[in-house]
């Protein structure tokens, strides 16, 4: 079979790991997994992964043609998908479980390059179910992304994490006054048998513009069409055109993607991540950060997982885990809810009514807890990242 990347002293727990998740469905953050494949990242830090190339990121901001603007929007997207879902394999040699954050966790931080200051906040709005909802903007760009996201994952019998995520992201930029609705992909994870679990894509996702551009994503992994993993195709197209397209995409969303022109079949641009190299994020020093922001919060417990320490990492998560019980048992007894920090739910999202329409998307407010959006006046209360202020 399939070579082992279980440490000879967790043979047993894996196995006992990969034997209790057969019957799983639901809430991935319910899932216990053996030590050696837990991460010391929460997952509320995971939406920083929509802009480590900030230029991409606030480039549509200067295409003054519509549909080109479209273009430069849809290839930001593609290149943040090697971030977003292959990122941990690079640098933990797999895809690892993440830190389940609490009701309230914060993570705060800034990309400061030649795209000037790019600013993140992202926090966990929910935990039944967990849900996360961040901004990311740019202001002397006018750009910003505003979004939430969920996962709802069962397991197939071979050994498969199949991961629907549920929520959307928005892209708005100011010069223009347009948004963008983008829909996220459902992925799964393989390799779970040899202890070296990695991500792959599948099926479709789109980019719906107010402007009038639709982009349609396709994914597929080794096996499918293409043949080779982390395969990916596109296509922009004026709304309710998808049989005229002006652009397409072909290539690897780990390494390398063309962009063609559809009627002269031209090559016009092209991306290649291993020549784009990512702008770390700065977060405060941990002595600097609030007692909500993630890495302070879970600093014990990283260093119980850093240091193989399961008794220091367990009782530390327990310590967390029974505050948070205490304080909701507090707001239930007092009728009151956890205020949330820079979100609020709201009943209805006009944006996103408008644009999910064009391409069939709804919201599903069961599975995300309500509708999640950026609440200004409770940023503005809100203290800010680093300078006088926290956050
Ligand atoms: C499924 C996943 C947690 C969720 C992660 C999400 C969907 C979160 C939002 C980001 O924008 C994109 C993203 C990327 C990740 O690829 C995805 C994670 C992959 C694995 C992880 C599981 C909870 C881990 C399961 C435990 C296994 C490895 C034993």
């Amino acid at each position: 079979g399939e070579a082992s990347a279980v440490p000879a002293a967790s043979k047993g727990s894996w196995s006992s790991f990969l034997k209790s998740i057969t019957s799983f469905s639901g809430d991935l953050s319910s899932l216990t997994a053996p030590p050696f494949i837990l991460s010391s990242t929460s997952l509320v830090e995971y939406s920083s992964y929509w802009a480590e190339h900030p230029s991409l990121f606030v480039a549509p901001a200067h295409e003054q043609d519509p549909a080109k603007r479209a273009l430069l929007v849809l290839k930001w997207f593609i290149s943040t998908l090697k971030q977003q879902y292959s990122s941990r394999n690079e640098s933990l040699g797999s895809e690892k479980k993440p830190l389940n954050p609490f009701l309230g966790e914060l993570f705060l931080g800034r990309w400061t390059d030649a795209a000037g200051t790019t600013e993140l906040v992202s926090e966990q709005v929910s935990h039944h179910p967990p849900i996360t909802a961040y901004s990311i903007s740019n202001k002397e760009h006018g750009v910003r992304l505003q979004g939430f996201c969920g996962q709802n994952a069962w397991i197939s019998r071979s050994l498969t994490i199949n991961v629907k995520q549920v929520g959307h992201a928005i892209l708005h930029i100011d010069a223009f006054d347009e948004d963008y609705l983008i829909t996220l992909p459902p992925l799964h994870i393989e390799g779970l048998y040899s202890g070296s679990p990695f991500v792959e894509l599948e099926k479709s996702t789109y980019i719906q513009s107010s402007s009038g551009y639709t982009a349609k994503i396709d994914y597929s992994g080794k096996g499918w069409l293409s043949g080779k993993k982390n395969s990916v195709t596109a296509t922009l197209y004026p709304e309710g055109r998808e049989k005229e397209p002006l652009y397409t995409i072909e290539g690897q969303w780990t390494n390398t993607f063309i962009i063609k022109d559809a009627k002269t079949k031209k090559e016009v641009d092209k991306y290649d991540s291993r020549a784009s190299p990512t702008t770390p994020l700065t977060v405060a020093p941990l002595e600097e950060q609030d007692e909500l922001e993630s890495r302070r919060a879970w600093a014990k417990v990283a260093k119980g997982i850093a240091a193989g320490d399961m008794d220091v990492t367990q009782r530390e998560k327990t310590l967390i885990e029974e505050r948070q019980r205490e304080m909701r048992r507090k707001e239930k007894e007092q009728g009151r809810e956890w205020q949330r920090t820079f979100f609020t739910r709201v009943e209805s999202h006009a944006v996103f009514e408008r644009l999910a329409g064009k391409i069939g998307e709804s919201l599903d407010v069961d599975k995300t807890g309500g509708i999640w959006m950026w609440d200004a006046e409770k940023a503005a209360k809100a203290k800010k990242p680093f300078g006088e202020q926290k956050y």
